[in-house]
């Protein structure tokens, strides 16, 4: 495999597609050596092919808002890969969302859902639709809209999206009912659903959770756990929320959270009502973290500023992509941090990856750590086929042995001979097997 000559190739077709871009040569760096030893990978084109989403829907979506303005959205669906499972992936509504955002996204979910082991592709969509501010009946107008195309594309057996960033249980109510109305079924075309009407418990905290038993597992490697740890987290919103409850629970110590406009610092630790109160926060769709210091004046508001410049022994960035870089990655260094782990997806730079590893920071990327919360999907969709619900023990120690499983795969491939485990290594070769193999297996596509 020649990688510069494949980046070039794709710069040129794709031009400023940054993100998409990033996430591409990661993964062909990392899986170039074993590529390489499986001449039969070449010989079936499967890196051209991987590295293109099989299509792309666009999507006009007129609404119109409480005082009878008319507005257009593009919304997307990026169906990335369906060798061994259905498209399945997230819908982010969020004003920064691109082609460029979601095809990284896109090819990104379907190592993570390789991980899993559960069958599922990779997908995602979403919209540049802005959440903040909006009334509950402007977001059911806008997702009805978006849902009367994007129906014709997804099905259980098909595409089956769920939420992420700006989408969360309310916004995937909206537009499960409009699909079901078009389609006139009742089935397992989305996850996160409602647990009135087929979704699964665990689901809402499984991606925090996820990331916080890898951590662990991370820890567990040198000989510790979280317990007495101080922790940073990065972000408020749904896995944030569910990695700071996890995090209290093994008897670490949350510190802070973020948001656009700036970090917050609570060196009394964020647990307990704290932590219910993030909900309240995000619900407001105020995008703005600073309130939680009027509730919590012994709290501090960093303005601007990311919470990685705060001493802790492990960060979680949970909040969005490339929000922790070179400079974040040197400062947690310099503070003695010994494991960052991504609850987000692909939150921390290329330099700042390469700034941890060179320090021997343990260092887990997203694909594998955030798997907990596709994985739970997976197992929503498992339910739904069977019309059958887990108790929420049965799916909360399926999700953990997954995310166990999920670091035996990482430390499998990426264990140096220094004993370092490279979990970037790892997580690529091991999602980029199983979907190579089945795609070899089912022919040119
Ligand atoms: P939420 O919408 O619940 O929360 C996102 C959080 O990130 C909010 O606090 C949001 O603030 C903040 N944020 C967004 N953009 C920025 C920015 N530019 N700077 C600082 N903060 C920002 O989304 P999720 O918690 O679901 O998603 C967080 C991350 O986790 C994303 O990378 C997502 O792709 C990933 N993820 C989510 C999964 C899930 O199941 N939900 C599963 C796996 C990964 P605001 O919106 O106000 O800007
Ligand atoms: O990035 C992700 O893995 C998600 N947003 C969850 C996707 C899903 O289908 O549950």
């Amino acid at each position: 495999m020649e990688v510069e000559k494949i980046m070039t190739d794709l710069e040129r077709k794709h031009p400023g597609e940054v993100e998409y871009l990033q996430a591409v040569r990661e993964v062909l760096e990392s899986i170039e050596p074993v590529y390489n030893e499986n001449p039969q990978f070449e010989a079936a084109g499967i890196i051209n092919r991987l590295v293109e989403p099989d299509r792309i829907l666009t999507i006009k979506v007129p609404w119109v808002d409480d005082h009878g303005k008319v507005h257009v959205n593009l919304a997307y669906r990026v169906q990335f890969n369906n060798a061994i499972g259905p498209y399945k992936g997230g819908l982010r509504f969020h004003p920064s969302v691109n082609l460029s955002i979601l095809k990284f996204l896109g090819f990104e979910q379907i190592f993570k859902n390789s991980l899993t082991s559960l069958p599922m592709g990779g997908a995602k969509g979403g919209s540049d639709f802005d959440p903040k501010g909006k009334s509950n009946t402007e977001v059911m107008r806008f997702c009805q809209s978006f849902m009367l195309e994007l129906w014709r594309i997804i099905g259980p057996e098909t595409d089956v999206p769920a939420g992420d960033i700006g989408v969360g249980g309310r916004e995937i109510g909206f537009l499960y009912g409009m699909y079901k109305k078009l389609a006139r079924e009742h089935s397992g075309v989305l996850t996160g659903k409602g647990l009135n009407w087929g979704g699964s418990l665990v689901r809402p905290e499984a991606t925090g959770f996820g990331a916080v038993y890898f951590a662990h597992e991370m820890l567990k490697t040198k000989g510790t756990d979280f317990k007495g740890k101080t922790v940073c987290i990065s972000g408020f919103g749904n896995v944030a929320w569910g990695a700071a409850i996890k995090v209290n629970e093994l008897g670490g110590k949350v510190v802070t959270i973020s948001g656009p406009d700036g970090y917050v610092h609570d060196p009394d630790g964020i647990s307990g009502d704290k932590i219910n109160y993030m909900l309240e926060l995000r619900a407001s769709n105020q995008d703005i973290v600073k309130p939680y210091t009027y509730e919590f004046p012994n709290a501090q508001f960093v303005q601007g500023k990311r919470p990685w410049e705060v001493k802790c022994d492990i960060a979680l960035p949970c909040a969005t992509q490339n929000e922790l870089g070179k400079e974040d990655a040197l400062a947690l260094v310099k503070n003695g941090c010994i494991c960052v782990a991504e609850g987000a997806n692909m939150p921390t730079t290329p330099e700042g990856i390469e700034v941890l590893q060179e320090n021997k920071v343990m260092f887990a990327p997203g694909k594998a750590v955030n798997a907990g919360g596709v994985a739970t999907s997976g197992l929503e969709m498992s339910q739904n086929s069977m019309k059958l619900n887990w108790t929420a023990e049965e799916v909360d120690q399926k999700l953990h042995q997954i995310m166990i499983n999920i670091h035996s795969a990482c430390v499998k491939h990426g264990k140096e001979a220094d004993g370092y485990v490279n979990y970037v290594k790892g997580a690529n070769i091991a999602g980029f097997l199983k979907v190579a193999n089945a795609m070899l297996d089912q022919g040119v596509l």
